[in-house]
């Protein structure tokens, strides 16, 4: 229904992947609200992959090649936005996909489940709740993981994650790559390194970086991922949003 030419047409689509996402059960109602903050700041950033989300995109990348066990959390927003790449970055990556809810029920996990498998997943931990371990920190359920996952990932990217869970994550040891919107979000500050960027743009930016950087010396993987640092490209994402308003007259 959403016609082609239209000059928001990416947004208008999105925002009706995630409405059709919610009315099958893959969303939680609170999904909702938190794409409504995202579309606000992506608002702000031009709607377009920034060169600080860039250089964020590219180590992630480098992060992702390195790690031993690498694992995509996927929750519904990214199931109803981003399945088909998340399954292709993890088939690139030989890296595990965990399904992790903030808002956990058995329905919306099988929901979820079915999208991954729909989009190719051959395996998806995180599935059954008797198999599950828990991250310190986190009241219960919030804290469960899959012990083949999550438990024992050494570099897990969360597209979409909550500020408490990052914090636990982190203080367990993992190497926490998150994509946020927010530059102002707890989740964002905790993290290892935050892209501020839409996960529709930057789960195949980061496909296309791993291709690139995949036959890289790990030395030169390390220094990239040495030379970043996750407060000042958030500050300059932040620098972005407020100088979107030399770009108010110009529409
Ligand atoms: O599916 P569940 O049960 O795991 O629940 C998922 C949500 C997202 C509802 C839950 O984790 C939550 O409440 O998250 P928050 O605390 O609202 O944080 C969501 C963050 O993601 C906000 O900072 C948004 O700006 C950001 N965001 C929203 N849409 C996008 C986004 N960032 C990148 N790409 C988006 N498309």
């Amino acid at each position: 229904m959403i016609p082609k030419d239209h000059p928001r047409y990416l947004s208008l689509l999105s925002r009706e992947k995630i409405v059709n996402a919610y009315k099958s059960g893959i969303l939680a109602d609170a999904g909702m609200i938190a794409h409504g903050r995202g579309e606000a700041f992506d608002y702000l950033i031009g709607e377009e992959t920034t060169e600080t989300a860039n250089k964020a995109i590219e180590t992630a990348a480098a992060a992702l090649i390195l790690a031993k066990n690498p694992v995509i959390s996927v929750n519904g927003n990214a199931a109803a936005l981003v399945s088909s790449e998340i399954v292709e970055l993890a088939k690139v990556l030989s890296a595990k996909i965990e399904i992790n809810l903030f808002y956990r029920t058995e329905d919306r996990v099988k929901a979820i489940l079915n999208v991954l498998k729909e989009a190719g997943a051959d395996e998806v931990f995180g599935v059954e709740d008797d198999k599950m371990k828990h991250i310190e920190g986190l009241n219960h359920p919030r804290g469960d993981v899959s012990p083949e996952g999550i438990y024992n990932a050494d570099v897990i990217l969360v597209p979409l994650e909550d500020g408490d869970r990052t914090e636990a994550l982190i203080k367990s040891g993992k190497f926490v790559i998150a994509i946020d919107l927010n530059p102002l979000s707890r989740t964002s500050k905790t993290a290892s390194l935050t892209i501020v960027d839409n996960i529709i743009r930057s789960i195949p930016s980061i496909i296309t970086k791993v291709d690139e950087l995949k036959n890289k010396k790990e030395e030169e993987l390390k220094d990239i991922i040495n030379d970043f640092d996750n407060l000042s490209n958030l500050k300059d994402s932040l620098k972005v949003m407020l100088d979107s308003i030399d770009k108010f007259w110009r529409f």
